[in-house]
């Protein structure tokens, strides 16, 4: 038995702070179509994908709020909602969204190919920091400029199967994976912009891509889903942003992957069955797992070292103790 869902990675290069809503509805359009003719019935689009990133700068209110949509569908994103359902096909679209009521998230839609909203979900991990920070090559405000999701990680059903999003950051945290996996998952849409330099501690970048696919397949492999990952990059406002997209199985093994830093569709045929085949086995969690034994997971949020050793080779009473 087979489900099989065909899904594009529509890899974004750089969107420059100068370029409009309406040039980049162009760009996404033509994956759109591309991907269409290539038969997918889903395509993900990556995070913050209508904006330059400008999370990298200190902005004033008036030019903030210039990025952020207040609706969505809205007049200039209406022809994207338009076509995807005039072609009969589904879409995942990274935003920033600021509500009725002031509130403003990092937000990312999944649209069905009736046109019908699936989920809107608003990123949880905010990574970067809340005040500008001068030493820095260029900044990375999310903490400043967003407020965090207020809700958790939600599957849905959706496209034949069971169907799940996070933002970028949420990647990197294996509990994003392993709520969705308890739900059932079966594909995890995230779009990503992940600058190459990461100041804080520059020795990290060489290593990039690596954690970029680490995460991935280790959150793929470890929850028996398929990961789709589409980033917005390439040299961005001076910022050279990592792009290496790509379509990952239960398996955990990379199936498509893009080989450009511009706008790039990359398609695979993805059999959602595939992930039976480690649901059912090797990650049975209904089976394995101990849940009683991972009580610290949600307990506590930072580190929490044991006492220092008595000498009589048991510790002091440490964070796991009553
Ligand atoms: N970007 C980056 C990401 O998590 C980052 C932030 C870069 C964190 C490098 C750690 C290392 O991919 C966003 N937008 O979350």
């Amino acid at each position: 038995m087979s489900r099989l869902l065909t899904i594009a990675a529509a890899q974004m290069g750089p969107v420059a702070r100068a370029e409009t809503r309406k040039q980049v509805v162009e760009r996404l359009l033509a994956m759109l179509h591309e991907a269409a003719d290539r038969g997918a019935e889903l395509v993900v689009f990556p995070e913050l994908a209508l904006t330059t990133f400008f999370p990298r700068w200190d902005l004033p209110d008036a030019e903030l709020l210039g990025f952020f949509e207040r609706e969505m569908p809205s007049a200039e994103t209406a022809p994207l909602f338009d076509a995807a359902e005039r072609l009969g096909v589904g879409f995942h679209l990274g935003y920033a969204e600021l509500t009725p009521d002031g509130h403003r998230y990092n937000t990312a839609m999944l649209v069905e190919r009736d046109g019908s909203i699936v989920a809107k979900y608003r990123k949880v991990h905010l990574p970067g920091h809340e005040e500008p920070e001068p030493w820095r090559p260029f900044q990375h405000l999310e903490r400043r400029y967003f407020e965090p999701g207020p809700e958790t990680f939600r599957a849905r059903r959706a496209f034949g199967g069971v169907v799940g999003v996070a933002i970028c950051n949420d990647r990197r945290w294996p509990e994003t994976y392993r709520v969705l996996g308890l739900q059932g998952v079966e594909l995890v849409c995230i779009g990503y912009n992940t600058p190459i330099h990461y100041a804080p501690d520059p020795g990290q970048d060489r290593l990039a891509a690596f954690h970029n696919n680490l995460v991935m397949a280790s959150g793929a492999y470890e929850n028996a889903t398929w990961v789709v990952g589409v980033a917005k990059g390439g040299l961005e406002e001076g910022v050279e942003g990592l792009c290496d997209s790509q379509i990952i199985a239960p398996s955990g093994e990379v199936v498509a992957r893009a080989v450009t830093e511009g706008d790039e569709v990359v398609v695979a045929q993805c059999d959602l069955d595939l992930c039976n085949d480690y649901k059912r086995t090797v990650f049975d969690f209904d089976r394995y797992r101990r849940p009683e034994m991972y009580t610290a997971i949600t307990a506590q949020r930072g580190i929490r070292e044991p006492a220092v050793d008595d000498g009589n080779g048991d510790d002091e009473p440490g964070a796991l103790d009553a």
